[in-house]
């Protein structure tokens, strides 16, 4: 018997190495009420882009027109933290000097955008990875990939929440996979919100991104505060505190080498300079003096 297009997508896309894979409906995104709620009390900050797409993110359709179905993936990265030769780390999405996950998820789903166009030629297909105005999250959750815990992960049953996520766009009628996975798998824990270092978590499944090592440090425009270093724990790029904490994941030891170059090296570096070791890595988009102002503050200098 021959195989549905959502059995062979999936088969492909675990050949591939995504960690899990699901269908849900091009309908309005779950918690979408809750996301506004997010916007109107200002907890996304800085990034004014995201209030800006808010309408865009109510409907995939608006996205891809005539959108009838999000194809939804995770794909893990590795759970060993990258680290420099004198004791400092990135957060692990970064994958230390590894290609900006952005171009890499892109190229990975390719097969699986022409596995959709075989099954449904006339159906127009597009890729998104993060900067997407999509809540891939709730689509995820919904695909049946995960549950969101209350560090606001997807976590993968069995694997936990060191992944990426990414998805396909599409007009193809693909059928609807995910049953609707729990809502509550965290039960009584609360480990991420005791780890999280500055408060950020605010409460379960909310997030006050102002106050959150990963924004400060990656997405904000402005120097990160010498103030901050302590909290830092020594990471200079994104935090993982509130994933480390969590008992889905395995953190995968400190036995890698280091893959990043010194903070003294960093410190030192000109942008001719910069762009030889991180052009095309996860670390360019946030640039050299804001890379510079993190490591000073990790590392207490004034
Ligand atoms: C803006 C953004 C950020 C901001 C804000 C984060 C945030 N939590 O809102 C900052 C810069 C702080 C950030 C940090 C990180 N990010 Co980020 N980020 C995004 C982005 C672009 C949009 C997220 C968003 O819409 N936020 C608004 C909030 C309200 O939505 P949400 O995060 O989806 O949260 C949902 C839940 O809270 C849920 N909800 C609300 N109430 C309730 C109640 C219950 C019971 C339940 C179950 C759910 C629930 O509804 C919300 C709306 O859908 C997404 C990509 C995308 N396009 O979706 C990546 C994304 C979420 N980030 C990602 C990653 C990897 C990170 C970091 C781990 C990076 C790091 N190590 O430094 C941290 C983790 C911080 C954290 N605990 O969330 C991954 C997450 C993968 C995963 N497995 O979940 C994504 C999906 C990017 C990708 N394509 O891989 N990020
Ligand atoms: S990424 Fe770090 S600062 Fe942000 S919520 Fe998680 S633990 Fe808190
Ligand atoms: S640490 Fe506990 S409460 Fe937080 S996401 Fe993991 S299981 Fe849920």
């Amino acid at each position: 018997m021959n195989s549905s297009p959502e059995e062979e997508i999936k088969r492909e896309a675990l050949n591939l190495g995504f960690v899990a894979v699901g269908v849900a409906q091009a309908l309005p995104p779950p918690y979408l009420e809750e996301f506004y709620s997010w916007l109107k009390r200002g907890f996304h900050g800085e990034m004014s882009w995201m209030a800006t797409q808010a309408q865009a993110r109510s409907d995939p359709s608006r996205v891809l027109k005539g959108c009838k179905a999000v194809v939804c993936l995770a794909y893990p990265y590795t759970p060993s933290k990258p680290r420099t030769p004198d004791g400092l780390s990135a957060a692990r999405f970064t994958e230390g000097l590894a290609r900006d996950y952005h171009f890499r998820l892109k190229e990975l789903a390719a097969p699986l955008v022409e596995l959709i166009k075989q099954a449904f030629p006339e159906s127009k297909s597009r890729v998104c990875v993060d900067s997407t105005p999509l809540l891939e999250r709730g689509y995820a959750q919904k695909a049946g990939l995960g549950f969101i815990g209350k560090n606001n992960m997807l976590i993968v049953p069995g694997y936990g929440s060191f992944c990426y996520l990414a998805e396909i766009l599409t007009t193809a009628p693909l059928a609807p996979t995910g049953s609707g996975p729990p809502e509550d798998e965290c039960g009584e824990c609360s480990l991420c919100l005791e780890a999280c270092p500055t408060g950020a978590l605010v409460s379960p499944f909310l997030l006050d991104a102002r106050i959150c090592l990963s924004f400060i440090t990656v997405e904000s425009k402005l120097n990160t505060p010498v103030s901050l270093g302590k909290k830092m724990g020594g990471c200079f790029f994104g935090c993982d505190a509130c994933q480390e904490a969590c008992p889905h994941n395995n953190m995968g030891g400190d036995t890698s080498r280091p893959s990043l170059p010194s903070a003294k090296e960093m410190l030192e570096m000109d942008q001719e300079h910069f762009s030889r070791v991180f052009r095309h890595t996860s670390f360019w988009r946030t640039g050299l003096e804001k890379l510079k102002s993190n490591i000073m503050a990790a590392t207490g200098h004034i």
